[in-house]
């Protein structure tokens, strides 16, 4: 399509064919959201971090146990406001650091079923709703857990012991347990592993996980937090400012500050900021997950209810410019985000930023039947200016887009 397109050699994809068409659903579904919930929700405090760095005692974050209700928990809700914020996949916490497990786990009665008044699971009739809708699932498991009496730390000053191979083993054996049945009950699609940082490869077994993983769900994709195991990469300093090197990668954010519900943060970001940042993971052929932290009784705060609702607009006018397309032009050509559609024949541009004058597209080679802003059809006039018959330099491409033609958030033309 233009002078200088990034580099799309994939060197994995080309080893193993089979990794691409396991993935191919992931690179197309660019949103996901992700769902924080558990006891934590409770006192609305930082999920198992506030015992683990000593905010509270173990005995006062447990009794938080009993005030959660999940009583006015409605799956089919979640399942709905999830399909039309345009997401495409969701991911549960299942287990946090804390240990405490949100479906009927027979490895531990830390679980909600034996341990809250909500008394059910509550994993099982998300899973339910999500697959109903045709949405991918995806289950978060913390690898470590502060809680099991196996596992050797306990908080940030608090160890159970330092070498005990038995015990480890047996730790081991409980994480091996509670995967199978998470993966023989619900078949997720995507494992969404975290705290893998505590233990080397090797201790976690993770080559071994990855294949039972595999064995009981042939075609489940795992996320990098395995040790180096998993098959897409999490930027860990935030959103990235120049494409990532990895063909697959998925950007985890909070609305507000907590991935959680924290009852007195208020920071959230708005509908217009979360739209920039998403814009930005498409233009880098990645992917964003977005995070909500549902109350204790199963209701999702009206700000993130907002925001989800906002998104969903926007995502619904803009579709052909999101799901399926590949990472944009390199920046240097339009001074903004763009993708492109599989075929390259389809360039869209996203416009952030009202504009001043027209908008310009730099260096393009290949001739445009017609240029049009999305979801409104307006057809827009553009020029082509500085391009001498005898040259070979591509010219500039002015595009005049009218202030009628503008969305309320950021405009896309294709
Ligand atoms: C982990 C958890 O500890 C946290 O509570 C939350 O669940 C989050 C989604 O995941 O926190 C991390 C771990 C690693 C990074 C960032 C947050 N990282 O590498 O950037």
């Amino acid at each position: 399509l233009c002078s200088f397109l990034p580099d799309t050699i994939r060197s994995q994809e080309k080893a193993d064919p089979e990794f691409a068409a396991r993935m191919q659903w992931f690179k197309d579904a660019k949103l996901g959201i992700f769902i924080h919930w558990g006891i934590y929700a409770v006192d609305g405090i930082d999920e198992s971090w506030s015992f683990y760095n000593g905010y509270l005692s173990y005995e006062d974050y447990m009794k938080q146990l009993n005030g959660f209700t999940a009583k006015n928990y409605d799956p089919d809700y979640w399942a709905d406001l999830i399909q039309k914020s345009g997401a495409k996949y969701t991911v549960l916490t299942t287990k946090h650091h804390d240990g405490v497990a949100l479906w009927d786990t027979e490895q531990s009665d830390l679980n909600v079923v034996d341990k809250t008044p909500a008394g059910r699971d509550l994993v099982a009739p998300f899973v339910d709703a999500i697959r109903k809708r045709d949405l991918k699932m995806g289950l978060y498991y913390s690898l470590l857990d502060w809680s099991d009496p196996n596992y050797p730390n306990f908080t940030r000053n608090q160890k159970r012991y330092e070498n005990d191979p038995a015990k480890w083993d047996r730790f081991v054996k409980f994480n091996f347990g509670q995967l199978r049945e998470l993966s023989t009950r619900f078949k997720p699609d995507l494992y969404w592993f975290d705290g893998d940082w505590e233990q080397s490869a090797e201790k976690w077994k993770a080559a071994a996980l990855r294949d039972s993983l595999r064995h009981w769900s042939p075609s489940v994709i795992l996320n990098s937090r395995l040790q180096g195991y998993g098959d897409y990469a999490t930027p860990e300093q935030g959103l990235p400012i120049v494409p990532p090197s990895e063909p697959y990668w998925e950007l985890c954010m909070t609305t507000n500050d907590s991935w959680g519900y924290q009852y007195n943060d208020h920071n959230f970001k708005t509908v217009n900021q979360v739209i920039r940042i998403f814009i930005d993971c498409l233009s880098m052929g990645g992917n964003l997950l977005l995070d909500i932290g549902p109350k204790a009784d199963g209701t999702i705060p009206s700000e993130q209810v907002e925001i989800l609702e906002g998104l969903g607009r926007w995502t619904k006018k803009h579709q052909d410019a999101i799901y399926g397309t590949e990472a944009g032009i390199p920046p240097g050509h339009y001074y903004g985000p763009t993708t492109l559609s599989k075929d390259k024949t389809m360039l869209y541009l996203f416009v952030p930023h009202r504009p001043n004058g027209p908008l310009v597209v730099k260096g393009l080679k290949n001739k445009i039947n017609r240029i049009w802003v999305l979801g409104n059809g307006t057809k827009l006039s553009h020029k082509i200016v500085g391009k001498a018959y005898w040259s070979s330099v591509p010219g500039l491409c002015y595009i005049d887009l009218p202030e009628e033609a503008l969305d309320p958030e950021v405009t896309v033309l294709a």
